[in-house]
This record gives C-alpha cells, sequence and structure tokens, in this order.
C-alpha cells in the first residue's frame, strides 16, 4: 500500500455558519483524501471535545502531521492507536475530537483512492475484512427530520425532532420519494393555516406554537394525503431530553409542564399509543438511567429506543447500556468518538448485541461531505439520519446512497 505523505488542513465554514476544519491527506502514491467535520449543538456531556478551528488547523499540521507522516496509511487501526495514545484523554479535549476525527477518516478516503475502491466497499473491507458483493448491500432506511424544535429551531417546541420513516420494505430510491413527498404536503399545509414554513437547522418546518401533539397530527395528516399511514410510513421523535431537563424536571414550556420522570413517561406513553410512533430518540436525561430503563422495559417491544446522547457512539458506555437494557438502538455519529477505528467498533458490538443502528449527521454539516452515507451502506446499517429532504448539506447524504444504490443495481 502506501505511506502518508502529507497532511494540511484549514478553516471552512459549516451549514450553521460555524467554523470547523477541512483535512487533506495526500499518500506517497499520490492519493488524496479531504475531510471535514460536523458539530453538533444537542451534544452528549461524554463527547469527544472539538477544539477552535484554528487550534485544531494548527494540531493537525504539526503534531499529528509529524506522528503520522512516512507510516503505512492502510494500518487505519494503528494509526488511530497513535491518535488516541498522543490525546490520552478519554473525550481527546487534548488534541481535540475534531482534529482526531478529520485526519482519521480522511486517511480511509485516501486508501479508498490508492486501492481504486468506493469509499463504501474500502469501510467495508475495514469493518468486515471483504468486501461484498454490490447486489448484496443492504441499503438504510432514511430516517427524516421534518419538523424541528428544541436546540436545532428558534421556535419554542421543547422536542427537537419529529420524524417519518418509510417502511423498512420500502427500497431507499422509494423511501427517498415518500419523505419527499410529505415534506413538501406539509409545507403546504403549513402556508394554508398561516404557519410559518422557515426552516431548522436540519432543514425541518420549525413553526410557532405547536406542541409535540400538534406537530404529529400535522405530520400525519400531511402523510394521509397520499400514503397509508402504519403501512408506507411511520413516526419518530429525537426528544433530546437533555435541553429541556432542568433541576431535575423535565419542563414543556410550550404547555407550562414541568414533568418529572414517571410524568414524562407517561406523556410519551399517551404519544406513542395515539401516533403511530416508532422510534424515540434520547426520551430522557443522559443522567437519569431510571428514566431510560423505564422506557426500554415499556416500550422496546413496540418501538425502537434509540440512545444518543446516552452512549455518544463509545463502546464503554454502550457496555452499560446493554447491560442494563436501556435502549434497543443507538445513534453513530464519528465525530462523538474521534476516530473510524473506535466507530467501527462501536457497531460491531451494537451488532452484536442486536440493536438496530442509525448512522446520523450533525445539525452543523458541510455541503459536500458524504462520509456517512458510505459508512452506512459498508456496515449495513438499519437507517440513516440525515435531515430533512431539502438543503444541500441534508440531500447529499441521500443522494450519495442513491448513487450507490444505482451503481450496484
Ligand atoms: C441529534 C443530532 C442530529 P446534534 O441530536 O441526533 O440530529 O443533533 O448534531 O445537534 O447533536
Ligand atoms: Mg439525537
Amino acid at each position: 500500500m502506501s505511506k502518508v505523505r502529507k497532511i494540511s488542513s484549514h478553516k471552512i465554514l459549516n451549514s450553521r455558519g460555524d467554523w470547523t476544519i477541512e483535512t487533506e491527506v495526500t499518500l506517497e502514491d499520490g492519493s488524496v483524501g479531504v475531510q471535514a467535520v460536523p458539530e453538533g449543538a444537542s451534544k452528549g456531556e461524554n463527547e469527544a471535545i472539538g477544539l477552535p478551528a484554528d487550534k485544531a488547523v494548527e494540531i493537525v499540521e504539526t503534531v499529528i502531521a509529524d506522528a503520522l507522516s512516512g507510516e503505512e496509511a492502510s494500518e487505519q487501526e494503528a494509526l488511530d492507536e497513535v491518535l488516541i495514545q498522543m490525546d490520552g484523554t478519554p473525550n481527546k479535549s487534548h488534541l481535540g475530537g475534531n482534529s482526531i476525527m478529520s485526519v482519521s477518516l480522511a486517511v480511509s478516503k485516501a486508501c479508498a483512492v490508492s486501492k481504486g475502491l468506493e469509499l463504501y466497499e474500502y469501510l467495508n473491507l475495514l469493518y468486515s475484512g471483504r468486501i461484498v458483493d454490490g447486489d448484496k448491500l443492504k441499503f438504510p432506511t432514511p430516517v427524516f427530520n421534518i419538523l424541528n424544535g428544541g436546540k436545532h429551531a428558534r421556535n419554542h417546541l421543547s422536542f427537537q425532532e419529529f420524524m417519518v420513516i418509510p417502511s423498512r420494505s420500502i427500497n431507499f430510491e422509494k423511501a427517498l420519494e415518500i419523505g419527499d413527498k410529505v415534506y413538501h404536503t406539509l409545507e403546504e399545509n403549513l402556508v394554508a393555516q398561516g404557519s410559518q414554513t422557515g426552516v431548522g437547522d436540519e432543514g425541518g418546518f420549525a413553526p410557532e406554537g405547536f406542541t409535540a401533539a400538534k406537530a404529529l397530527s400535522e405530520i400525519r395528516k400531511a402523510a394521509k394525503q397520499n400514503f397509508t399511514v402504519g403501512k408506507d410510513l411511520f413516526f419518530g421523535m429525537d426528544a433530546a431530553a437533555e435541553s429541556f431537563y432542568k433541576n431535575g424536571k423535565y419542563c414543556i414550556e410550550e404547555e407550562a409542564l414541568e414533568l418529572d420522570r414517571v410524568n414524562m413517561f407517561e406523556y410519551y406513553k399517551a404519544l406513542q399509543t395515539e401516533y403511530e410512533l416508532v422510534y424515540l430518540e434520547d426520551p430522557f436525561y443522559e443522567k437519569d438511567i431510571e428514566g431510560w430503563k423505564m422506557a426500554n422495559k415499556e416500550f422496546s417491544k413496540k418501538m425502537m429506543v434509540v440512545a444518543d446522547d446516552l452512549v455518544v457512539t463509545n463502546s464503554g458506555f454502550l457496555e452499560n447500556v446493554i447491560k442494563n437494557e436501556l435502549a434497543n438502538a443507538v445513534i453513530v455519529k464519528p465525530n462523538q468518538v474521534g476516530t473510524l477505528s473506535e466507530t467501527l467498533r462501536f457497531i460491531k458490538k451494537a451488532q452484536e448485541a442486536g440493536m438496530s443502528i442509525v448512522i446520523s449527521h450533525r445539525s452543523g454539516e458541510t455541503g459536500e461531505d458524504t462520509f456517512i452515507a458510505d459508512l452506512a451502506v459498508a456496515v449495513g446499517a438499519d437507517f440513516l439520519k440525515a435531515g430533512a429532504p431539502v438543503r444541500g448539506e441534508r440531500v447529499v447524504k441521500y443522494n450519495r446512497v442513491l448513487e450507490i444504490l444505482n451503481e450496484t443495481h
């Protein structure tokens, strides 16, 4: 294979207008891999820490470049281990999760180029030791976040994301059509009733004066205009409960509610009974373990109880979730943990435990970054969560899966 010749990095703006970094890794055979770093707004407390962009660029171009130059690029695990050891902290706060992630992922892209492989093929090789034939690839079901609140919007809806999830039996292209159709129907309905159609950070509408029940009923109304709810499609929520957890209570200000754990649980139960909810992400604050236990015990037979802030793509936290039966599905975001190898180990562990895998974007994304689309196909993820079916930085991920589908089928 080929050794690392050069690593350079620079600042770019992300979709929220915040600075992030983009790193370029060049191998001795001339192959190049470029990777930008996304950023979340609602972060788990144990996520890898991103350093300010200027600092991260400096670290990539000095400490990291010095350490990795001349090393064999195809030894992904060994390179990632060097980064982990050099950082030496549990949350990558020394070298920065962003510096580390940009290099780790860019190395894999450069290797794919060097081997003449598509990125998903190379990731597939890293993940399972072999390349799955194109016609045997498993494609993820897209999860469309079409109505926004929480930290992703400037409205007054506590819950972060309301999602449309096409049936698992529907192919990716048709699933995209469904998400897109429901999105535009919802838009027409919002216009007709005089609601705002401005969007949140992930492209979902962010109307004022909505509650969770109103959001779900409007989405269901829009869905029913063209599809059979409960057959063609279902619904999901990312509560991102940490963002409305204050002093031991879940404060849902738009309904003047201050709920304790049990009442919060009852609140979800009422929504689950009323709507075709199959997906509930971060229903409780990450330290409210009893809440998680309650949710998983009651809901896991009927829907996905999805851990995001609770696990932060970290195998150590995942172990605890598996042992204590806190969730039956996990979110995967490479920048939550920092290296590709740790991300792949996390996915493997979750798959072995029988959990559903949801590969996810961040609310702050960059326009051309499609890494998560290739990752989702490479590991046979169940779902790809990349926002609404609008806005360049969101649709580029869905379009990349479509491209892989078209190339292989
Ligand atoms: C989430 C993500 C993506 P953020 O909570 O799942 O939707 O949001 O990137 O802001 O953490
Ligand atoms: Mg989340």
